[in-house]
Parts: C-alpha cells; sequence; structure tokens
C-alpha cells in the first residue's frame, strides 16, 4: 500500500500492481456450467442458426426483463442497426453524443443523419428539453442512451415520441439489470437493445438482442438477422448475418446464472470506492437511484480541477503509472469523432454539456475481477495524488518535456 507521495509512480516509486487493472475486465461465471453446456453443443453439432441454446438464452432474457420477446443478435451495433431497419427510420435520428461510437454509427452505416442533442450533466443522459429543440421535419426518431446503466428519462422522452410521432428507440447496452420505476429496461419505447459484449455485466463474449413486446417488430427483426430467409429459399427483406452463435449463447446462459452474484460483487465494491473517495475533495462518485435496481457495473467519478488542482488526464497519468488502466468513456464525443466532425462541424457550439461531462468523467475498475484491496490502493493512489498535486503536476510536466513519448490516451487527445 503505498503511504507516502514518494511512493506515487510518478514521483518515482514502484508500480502499485503487477498487471494491469482494467475497466470492463469479463465476469465468467461457473466453469464446470460453462463447459458442460459446450460440451453438449459439440455433441449436438449445431453451432448456430437459431439452435436450442440460442433459444434458451432468449427466453430466460426475455423472462428477466418481463417481455415478450428477446431477439438475440452477434453484438449491441448490428442489433442496433437491425432494430433501426425494421422501425423503418430515415432522415434524421435524435441521439447524444455522450455514447460509444456505436450508437451512431448504427444510423451513419443506413445514411440516416445522427442529429447530436445535449445531455443533462447531471445524469449524463439525453436532456429532453434539448430533444424538443432538435426536433425538424426530417426528424423520424429519438435514441436514448442509459449510460452507465442509469436510465434515460424515459416518460419526458416518451411524451416527446408520442407528440411528435416519433419511433422512440433505446440503446440499453449498459443497462441489462436495471429498472425504472419499478419496471425492469428492455420494455420501454418501441424497442431497447441490449449489449452482452465481454465487458458488459452479462456478457456473451460477444452478444446483443433486442427486446420488444411488439410481436410484428420482433418478426420482422428475426427475418432481418437471418438474411431475410422466411422458409429454405425464400427471402422476404433485406436482411444481415445478425445471428448470435450457440457458443455464445452459452457463455450468455452461464452469465445469465451468475446475475446475483455479480451485483453483489459490483455493490460491494461501489461501497468500498463510495466510501473510500466520499474523504477525497474533488472527486465525486456517480449515485445509482437506491429505489431502483441496477448492476453497478460503472464506478464513474467526476473530477473537478479546480478542487483537485489536477485535470482528469493529470489523473488517469498517475493511475496508469501504476497499472491502473482507468478510462474516459466517452470521450471526446462522438461529434468530436470522424465522420462525424467533419460532417457537423457546428456540433460542439451546441454541446456543452456533453463537452463539459466528457472532460471530467473518470472510470474506475470494478466487477468480479478486483479485490477490496486493490479499490483501497487505487483511492489511496488517487487520495496521495490529490494532496501532492503540485508535486504530480510538475512531475507529469517533466515526463513530456523530457520526450518521454505520451501515452496512448494522450496521443488520441
Ligand atoms: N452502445 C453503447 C452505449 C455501448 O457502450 C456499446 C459498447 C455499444 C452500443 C455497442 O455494443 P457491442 O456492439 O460492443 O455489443 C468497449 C467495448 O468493446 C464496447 O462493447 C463497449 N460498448 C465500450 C463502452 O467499451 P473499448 O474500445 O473501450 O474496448 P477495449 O478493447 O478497450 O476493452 C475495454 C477494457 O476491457 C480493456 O481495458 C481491456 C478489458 N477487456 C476487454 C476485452 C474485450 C478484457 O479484460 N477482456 C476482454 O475480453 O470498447
Amino acid at each position: 500500500m503505498k503511504n507516502d507521495k514518494h511512493d506515487l509512480a510518478v514521483l518515482g516509486g514502484p508500480r502499485a500492481f503487477p498487471e494491469p487493472l482494467h475497466v470492463g475486465r469479463p465476469n465468467i461465471g461457473d466453469r464446470d456450467r460453462l463447459l458442460a453446456r459446450i460440451g453438449g453443443i459439440l455433441d449436438r453439432r449445431w453451432l448456430s442458426n437459431q439452435g436450442p441454446v440460442v433459444s434458451e438464452f432468449e427466453e430466460r432474457v426475455a423472462e428477466y426483463v418481463g417481455v415478450k420477446h428477446c431477439v438475440a443478435m452477434c453484438n449491441a451495433t448490428v442489433a442496433l442497426e437491425i432494430a433501426i431497419r425494421a422501425l423503418e427510420l430515415t432522415g434524421e435520428v435524435i441521439v447524444p453524443a455522450f455514447t460509444f461510437i456505436a450508437t451512431a454509427h448504427a444510423l451513419q452505416w443506413q445514411e440516416i443523419t445522427p442529429v447530436f442533442c445535449d445531455i443533462d450533466p447531471a445524469t449524463h443522459t439525453l436532456d429532453p428539453g434539448w430533444v424538443e429543440r432538435m426536433i425538424t421535419p426530417r426528424t423520424t426518431g429519438i435514441i436514448g442512451v442509459h449510460v452507465w446503466g442509469r436510465p434515460c428519462q424515459i416518460d419526458s422522452l416518451a411524451a416527446i415520441a408520442r407528440d411528435n410521432s416519433l419511433s422512440l428507440l433505446f440503446d440499453a447496452a449498459h443497462a441489462f439489470g436495471a429498472s425504472y420505476k419499478g419496471r425492469m429496461i428492455g420494455g420501454f419505447g418501441a424497442a431497447e437493445v441490449f449489449s452482452f459484449h465481454a465487458t458488459k455485466f452479462v456478457s456473451c463474449g460477444e452478444g446483443g438482442a433486442v427486446a420488444t413486446n411488439d410481436d410484428e417488430l420482433a418478426h420482422k427483426m428475426r427475418l432481418m438477422r437471418n438474411f431475410g430467409f422466411a422458409g429454405l429459399d425464400r427471402v422476404v427483406y433485406i436482411g444481415t448475418n445478425g445471428k448470435m452463435s450457440e457458443l455464445s449463447a452459452a457463455m450468455g446462459l452461464t452469465s445469465l446464472e451468475g446475475v446475483d452474484e455479480f451485483v453483489a460483487v459490483n455493490l460491494r465494491n461501489y461501497r468500498a470506492y463510495a466510501n473510500e473517495l466520499s474523504t477525497i475533495p474533488g472527486l465525486a462518485l456517480l449515485p445509482y437511484d437506491a429505489t431502483e435496481r441496477c448492476a453497478f457495473q460503472y464506478v464513474v467519478v467526476e473530477v473537478d480541477p479546480y478542487l483537485t488542482q489536477l485535470s482528469r488526464d493529470d489523473l488517469i497519468d498517475v493511475l496508469r503509472a501504476e497499472n491502473v488502466l482507468a478510462r474516459r468513456y466517452f470521450f471526446p464525443g462522438c461529434h468530436r469523432m470522424e465522420p462525424y466532425a467533419s460532417l457537423f462541424p457546428h456540433a460542439k457550439l451546441v454541446l456543452r454539456a456533453t463537452d463539459a461531462v466528457a472532460q471530467r468523467v473518470l472510470l474506475l475498475p470494478t466487477g468480479t475481477a478486483v479485490g477490496s484491496d486493490e479499490i483501497q490502493n487505487i483511492c489511496r493512489i488517487l487520495r496521495l495524488a490529490v494532496s501532492s498535486s503540485g508535486d504530480v503536476v510538475r512531475a507529469l510536466q517533466a515526463r513530456l518535456t523530457t520526450g518521454e513519448p505520451p501515452t496512448e490516451f494522450r496521443r488520441v487527445a
């Protein structure tokens, strides 16, 4: 454990962790159950194209979130693309720029214009007031993103969508296991899209799904994810290959069985961070609504540089020197990445809250790969860095002036 500022790696001390601590280390679940499932798949020699494990995964997910249909897909990006096409969105669709690039790409890929809308700086999700102002005659839909598993202001967005005859879709990539006003995420809007990527709380390695209560939409998406085939040699829609494999579903089912354990670990970690960070000035842990269900999958800290006398990026440098690979999702915002930065150079003029939040957010490692000792150590590093900010800034500046190559994230900036 680090006790003194000279123990900090940026000030010449040894690295705190011999192995990197990642944000997004996968939860694995029960290996024996997983291997038994894989054994069954190999015995059956049925590896894809709606095998029994994918069907079971779909049933379990639909049951868990309380929807009529879960349409499993190869990943959430393709699931978003298919949901967008099945909803027949065209023209312009309003989305936050404070999201993973996949939300915007899923639209642009189909030549639909993502109209970037600002977020509420308190919630990090779409600001309904701004959404209303971004509607034009070309707008056909709104995609809300439940960032960090904290639901959007769903009722307000639903009212705006209804009043303006727009489709409402949710990117719920982060929000499996979360609830809004007591109802599980999955059943809101026309459809909601989950990600089961390796870094997600429930994981298939690669995987996604669309949850919906709309029979017709579900039917259409099932056809679209399988090239549009409605029979052995009958194609009725344009489609793609969005299918989930049996092996991915085996991981997903096993992961689903571990949900209670994963939430318990995430909650324990979250509380440990909350306890330690509460006494470090300038570092505010983003809260979760205690009256709702959630997976506590993201430990999100907002840095106030006036209080810490360090920027968020300084703190990331400090942590990286210790082998803590903290992340700054979703810096710099979709609107500042290509092709959007060139297509919509004016977007940054209206996305004030997005830009401010993207500058101050820091994600710390959690999940089943992180224990209490590690969290205590990470928080000690942060505490020492903040209490010796002058030395830290001088050391970081010296590293730059001596020609030391900038860390990868500084280069990206
Ligand atoms: N919408 C939203 C709001 C999303 O956040 C995402 C994905 C999507 C849509 C699209 O969902 P998918 O199509 O992916 O299903 C990661 C994930 O790749 C991405 O799924 C996720 N969001 C995003 C927030 O994070 P990167 O570019 O940060 O990935 P990467 O490779 O840096 O991995 C993150 C960390 O996880 C690393 O420090 C290493 C660790 N890791 C990663 C993998 C894959 C592991 O320890 N083991 C692993 O197997 O995007």
